[in-house]
């Protein structure tokens, strides 16, 4: 197992679109459990293999408060099910230190594969299925500050960039 490094907003490698997985193979198990470990030790909830700049469509999550509840997400897609939006105040391990409100559908069928390459579905609400919309928009190439405004998004861009300065 390994601890992978986080690619941060502006990296423009957060823009790469991710291809999907041919064949779920030790490979890909080993990158999922090093996601699971990155997850972990951050911590977080959620990781998309976009962030670890791996760019193959798989996400893993465990919204548990124990870890207890690994997920793992290989090709995912999902159906809106209803009309309803749910307000959530998101963050994500490549924006690290911000937290804004995002509206995203607040239902929806999950279709993936898990790490044993088997197909399944899953209708998910409420943290669940935010958590999937946040994570397959990494896989699309696309973040959470995309929803906000220009002048949001333009501050959280200019406070990190000056902090990667001083890491550097
Ligand atoms: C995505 O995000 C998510 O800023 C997962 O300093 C989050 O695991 C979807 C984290 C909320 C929906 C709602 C963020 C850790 C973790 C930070 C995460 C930070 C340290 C974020
Ligand atoms: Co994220």
């Amino acid at each position: 197992m390994a601890i992978l490094n986080i690619l941060e907003f502006p990296d423009s490698r957060l823009r790469t679109i991710a291809k999907p997985v041919a064949v779920v193979d030790d490979g890909i198990r080993q990158l999922v459990d090093d996601m699971f470990e990155t997850m972990y030790e951050a911590p977080g909830i959620g990781l998309a293999a976009t962030q670890v700049n791996v760019h193959k469509r798989v996400v893993v999550m465990d919204l548990s408060e124990d870890r207890s509840d690994p997920r793992v997400f290989i090709n995912p897609e999902f159906d809106i099910l209803t009309d309803e939006v749910e307000q959530y105040q998101e963050g994500c391990l490549s924006v690290p230190g911000f937290y804004e409100n995002v509206d995203r559908p607040q239902k929806v069928k999950i279709r993936a594969l898990d790490r044993d390459g088997q197909p399944y579905e899953l209708i998910a609400e409420g943290l669940l299925a935010v958590c999937v919309q946040h994570e397959c928009d990494h896989l699309n190439g696309k973040l959470f500050v995309d929803y906000l405004s220009t002048l949001k998004r333009d501050r959280i861009k200019k406070k990190l960039e000056k902090l990667h300065k001083q890491n550097a």
